[in-house]
């Protein structure tokens, strides 16, 4: 398999630990979104993806599979163990609920396309990133708490702790207030310990600055 990312986007980080949690190899090629307006516009990598985003998991025979997400969901049925979705369907639906908190409620807001545009519009694109991902957290953190165990859902990790990590750097870059979400930072912390997030982490990626 080749994964298409950039060091510090979160969609991709996401699908890099749970390459590292199912111990599947790949290659990573390197596509680095901000020189030059970004080689995501490129037509090579529109052809991977019209959408013009990371990530890009290239598969069978060399197929490219996009949304981290659904990238998620197919290397879960592909490489079912490790699991990163309990058994029991209603606690797989929680893991999917506060998944999209993040994938759908959040990052959407956040990601490098709409910063630009809201700078060209002369809008203050950090303080929109602050409202938006601010407000969403809390509310992650309301819907968190009465499911979490050592982990987001209960005591086994899921796709809900790889959407919450990459996320949390994200405020952080961004200063966005955290010291209401004792419940997310716990999980954070409890996920760091974990081989998977240290080689999944943006900084230790081959494009990150050195
Ligand atoms: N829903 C998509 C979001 C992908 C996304 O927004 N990727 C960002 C990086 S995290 C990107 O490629 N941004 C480039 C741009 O907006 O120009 C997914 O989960 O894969």
């Amino acid at each position: 398999m080749k994964l298409h990312g950039f060091w510090r986007s979160t969609a991709t980080w996401r699908v890099r630990i749970a390459l590292a949690y199912k111990g599947l190899d790949h290659e990573y090629v390197a596509v680095d979104l901000l020189t030059d307006g970004g080689a995501q516009h490129s037509p090579e990598h529109r052809r991977l993806n019209p959408m013009a985003q990371v990530p890009v998991l290239e598969v069978e025979d060399g197929q490219p599979l996009t949304q981290s997400i659904a990238i998620l969901e197919y290397l879960e049925e592909r490489h079912p163990s490790p699991p990163l979705l309990p058994t029991d369907p209603l606690q797989r639906a929680r893991v999917r609920q506060l998944t999209e908190v993040i994938n759908a409620g959040i990052q959407p807001l956040q990601n490098t396309g709409i910063q630009r545009h809201l700078d060209a519009l002369g809008v203050d694109s950090a303080a929109w990133i602050r409202h938006f991902v601010g407000k969403g957290l809390v509310a992650l953190e309301a819907m968190t708490r009465p499911l979490a165990g050592h982990f987001s859902v209960g005591d086994a990790l899921s796709f809900a702790d790889l959407t919450l990590v990459p996320e949390l750097a994200f405020a952080r870059r961004f200063g966005v207030d955290l010291s209401e979400l004792p419940t997310l930072l716990q999980i954070e912390a409890n996920c760091a310990e974990l081989e998977c997030f240290k080689r999944g982490h943006a900084e230790m990626q081959p494009d990150a600055p050195r």
